[in-house]
């Protein structure tokens, strides 16, 4: 994955045409773009191809399955185009080990998730989920940009592994504070897909992110 902007932009659209414009319009600014459930289940899985023709494509599907099922999600996603896939760190280290030998690209663990919810179970065990990333071999993690002094504890754990931080934006977390705190990529949403200018919120964000690594 480039890593020029280190903003990722989430294209949680309904429908092929925004989502594909959407990557058009952010392809000079955005390092990658991610696809979760809410584009793949409605404009259909054959849009993760189609936009890997326009991005590199993350595609947050949060597997969390047995090993096999993990390993059947993952491989399914890759086949489709992506160079990424999301993953949970709850269903413990063999699902996510099974993950990442189903890869063929980067799987990133959920640890601590970015909404007020995200405090109640995935915080208290948060740290665990880390360590499972790095037993297991992923690429990275994805830790909350809301919680930006989360971020920087999570580094202490995983060293040199890439973190995704989500939550920038629509959720109240600022991308240079997740930069600051020891993020490499932010994953930003509805600031930008629901912006009248999408580009230019892009370019804003990617602003920021470049001060803060300057900081
Ligand atoms: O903890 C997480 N928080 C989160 O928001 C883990 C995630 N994968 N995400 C995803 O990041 C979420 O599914 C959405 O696609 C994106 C944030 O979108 P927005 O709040 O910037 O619109």
């Amino acid at each position: 994955m480039r890593r020029a902007s280190r903003l990722i932009v989430a294209l949680d659209v309904k429908d092929a045409g925004t989502a594909l414009r959407l990557a058009k319009e952010c392809r000079a600014v955005a390092d990658a773009v991610k696809v979760g459930w809410p584009l793949t289940l409605s404009a259909g899985p054959q849009m993760i191809s189609r936009l890997a023709a326009e991005a590199d494509v993350i595609c947050d599907f949060k597997i969390a399955d047995i090993p096999p099922i993990s390993a059947t999600i993952t491989a399914a996603a890759f086949a489709l185009g992506a160079k990424g896939v999301i993953c949970h760190g709850f269903a413990g280290e063999d699902s996510v080990r099974a993950c990442v030998e189903a890869a063929r690209g980067d799987v990133f663990v959920v640890t601590e998730m970015s909404h007020p919810g995200g405090q109640q179970f995935t915080a208290p065990i948060a740290e665990d989920l880390a360590k499972i990333a790095v037993k297991a071999g992923a690429s990275g993690i994805v830790a909350p940009a809301t919680r930006p002094e989360r971020v920087k504890r999570l580094r202490a754990i995983v060293g040199d592994l890439v973190i995704l931080s989500p939550g920038a934006g629509a959720q109240g977390g600022s991308p240079g504070d997740a930069i600051a705190a020891g993020a490499d990529y932010v994953i930003v949403g509805r600031a930008i897909t629901e912006s009248p200018d999408p580009a230019k919120a892009a370019r804003g964000i990617a602003d920021e992110i470049r001060a803060a690594a300057k900081r």
